[in-house]
């Protein structure tokens, strides 16, 4: 009896899991960082990603425009980014609404810790997409003109495999200038 029952509990636990195992995507923060409020920013890093960054200060932000064609489950699985000074608060916003919030970490070696990358791990909880366009914003809490650099996000989705399909096409994500922007490493 206790048996059975060790073995049914498994298979929810199993079903379970199946249930909600999510698709993990990559977006390199640099590739979504087309227009020009993005000009000088972007940093060359030899441990990052795509060996590039995105530094936001003050008032700027990273904005991802993603398209969804059905409605699926979707979560911020992890940011990856550095700094270099006092840790800032970043607030992660979809469609205008706070889901959450990271605090970066609180250390400084001239300059030499933004080749650095930390990870947040998840952020927020997993929330119903519904078809359409969706803002995902990231920005300080809190104005700092060192702010933070981002790296790449991985985003998990239910149904979406690649990140062509979940990037709005008619932004400029896919006429990306490699060398459009790209600032000085200090
Ligand atoms: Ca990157």
């Amino acid at each position: 009896m206790f048996m059975m029952k060790t073995l049914s509990l498994m298979c929810l636990v199993a079903l379970l899991s199946t249930c909600t195992a999510l698709n993990e995507i990559k977006i390199e923060v640099e590739n979504i960082a087309t227009d020009e409020s993005y000009t000088g920013r972007i940093y060359p890093r030899s441990n990052a990603s795509g060996l590039r960054t995105v530094r936001i200060m003050d008032s700027n932000r990273v904005e991802i425009f993603l398209c969804i064609d059905d409605e699926e489950t979707f979560q911020v699985a992890d940011v990856s980014y550095s700094t270099d000074g006092f840790s800032d608060e970043v607030n992660v916003i979809l469609d205008n609404h706070e889901i959450g919030q990271f605090t970066t970490h609180s250390e400084s070696n001239g300059g030499l810790l933004w080749n650095e990358f930390h990870h947040t791990g998840e952020i927020g909880q997993e929330f119903r997409m519904i078809p359409g366009e969706h803002n995902l914003t990231i920005a300080l809490d809190q104005l700092n003109e060192l702010g933070v650099e981002l790296d790449f996000l991985l985003l998990r989705f239910s149904r979406s495999t690649t990140e062509d399909e979940v990037l709005c096409s008619y932004h400029s994500y896919s006429h990306i200038s490699p060398d459009l922007t790209v600032g000085v490493e200090p």
